[in-house]
């Protein structure tokens, strides 16, 4: 007697949706764990050794492209498969009901070998209708929790319903590992329950073994074929193109309706004094006289030449001084609550009639044609270079900040100056500011060019 009962007509939608899961939901898990493992800082610390020799390492530009092009696909699939169930009313079969519980212990005892009662007649057991709930219910989880940690400042009542950014992090985390233990006791149940089943699953209860076993070869072979000779396609800025351009529509998608004027907030602030953490020193390696520093700014036209202009630090502490507190978040995996000091950047903008073609200072109500769309900022050595939109720019937090937690910014934390900006990722804030430039079309981005989304917005 088997526990894994499906009816003979188990309708195509599912099937194909069933399908098309599989080689999704691995991409995904495969993928994620190349993020969440890239830098092996997070628990549970398995040796960066394994981690390489598993290719979970070092490849977090890779698994992020993967990630954001087959989340459409795993929500997609998800979509249909749910709404089938619900119109179709086959939802019945699967929500816990009667008695269940009692139901789902008589079948671990029966699978165990301790019981014999014989099991119940009904399409789904209970305990196949906890684990088919359940792994909806995951699915659901693992979108919500994506999102939250996808676009944590956008979708900021998202990202605390679930407990904030590092809990939704770990759920998303955990729900991963979930799907691995649900996959080997699927399978097992697979197995246990024969051909029939198995037939009825892949091509339909008349078929014979060896046809179910060849579809399902040949289905799974092109899908995953299909996914290496993208991976093997041209390159653009060090992804292959099909990953690339996924990217850019994910940025046309999400620039449609997010809103730059969104805040990070509600943290309490850390420790005045305390240090922040510090993480890369591209452009940081000459050595730099703080009191001489002086920054660049380029605004680049094709009418007219307009002169370079030249601001130091004493210059800058003369303007509008704003306080914020945020969490900053870096896609290695870590984030961290800090106070930064400095000035907006929509006052410095203001204040030198910065951003604007005309030279007139801008309104940023973002309905002005006058501005530049990029803005391009460079270390003084001009070995790391970050790209932004200026709609993220305007954002009220964007700050050329000079102090963290209440003390002036450290070298390695980019002193005399450096961008914070907590709607876009850690690579994004830029330290030791040597040149600014208004330009209208994307800037050189160090790690944009290395594989890394241009847009990288929270
Ligand atoms: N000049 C420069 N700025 C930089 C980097 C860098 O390597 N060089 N790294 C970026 C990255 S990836 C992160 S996460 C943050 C880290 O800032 P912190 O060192 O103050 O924590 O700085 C960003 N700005
Ligand atoms: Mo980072």
């Amino acid at each position: 007697m088997s526990t894994f009962r499906i009816s003979k007509n188990h309708s195509l939608w599912v099937r194909w949706t069933h399908w098309i899961n599989f080689p999704t939901l691995t991409i995904m898990i495969w993928s994620g764990l190349m993020i969440y493992w890239a830098n092996a800082v997070y628990w549970p610390q398995i040796p960066r050794k394994i981690l390489e020799d598993l290719g979970l390492s070092y490849r977090l530009a890779e698994g992020m492209a993967y990630h954001f092009m087959f989340m459409w696909l795993f929500a997609l699939n998800g979509f249909l498969y749910v709404s089938y169930i619900a119109i179709s009313g086959s939802w019945r079969e699967i929500i816990p009901s009667g008695h269940f519980l009692k139901e789902a212990w008589n079948v671990v005892l029966h699978d165990l070998g301790i019981s014999k009662k014989p099991l119940p007649p009904s399409k789904y057991n209970g305990a196949q209708k906890i684990a088919y709930t359940v792994i909806n219910v995951m699915g659901l989880g693992s979108i919500l929790t994506g999102l939250a940690i996808y676009k944590p400042i956008q979708l900021s009542w998202l990202k605390s319903l679930l407990g904030g950014y590092e809990t939704a992090r770990a759920i998303h985390y955990w729900l991963t590992l979930g799907y691995l233990v649900f996959f080997v006791v699927h399978v097992g149940q697979v197995i246990k329950a024969g051909w029939n089943k198995f037939n009825t699953m892949v091509s339909g209860s008349q078929s014979r073994a060896v046809t179910s076993v060849a579809v399902l070869l040949i289905g799974l072979g092109s899908a995953f074929g299909a996914f290496t000779w993208m991976r093997h396609m041209d390159e653009s800025k060090g992804l292959p193109l099909p990953f690339r351009r996924t990217l850019e529509f994910n940025e046309k998608v999400w620039t449609w309706f997010l809103d730059p004027m969104k805040t990070d907030g509600n943290h309490a602030a850390p420790k005045r004094g305390r240090r922040a953490r510090f993480n890369g020193d591209i452009g940081l390696k000459s050595p730099i006289d703080l009191k001489s520093w002086k920054m660049t700014v380029t605004s680049k036209v094709e009418e007219r030449a307009i002169p370079d202009i030249s601001i130091t630090m004493p210059d800058i502490m003369k303007l509008p001084r704003t306080d914020i507190v945020i969490e900053f978040k870096c896609i290695e995996g870590w984030s961290e609550v800090m106070a930064a000091s400095g000035v907006k950047f929509t006052d410095f903008l203001a204040h030198y009639h910065l951003g604007t073609h005309s030279g007139k200072p801008a309104d940023f109500s973002l309905r002005r044609q006058d501005l530049y769309s990029d803005v391009g900022f460079e270390t003084p050595d001009g070995d790391y270079y970050v790209s932004i939109d200026m709609k993220s720019m305007l954002s009220p937090q964007t700050l050329l900040a000079y102090e963290i937690n209440g003390i002036p910014l450290s070298l390695e934390n980019g002193a005399p100056l450096r961008l914070i900006i907590p709607n876009k990722y850690g690579v994004k804030n830029i330290k030791r500011i040597g040149r600014i430039t208004f330009a209208d079309s994307p800037q050189p981005d160090y790690w944009g060019e290395e594989g890394y989304d241009w847009f990288i917005g929270l």
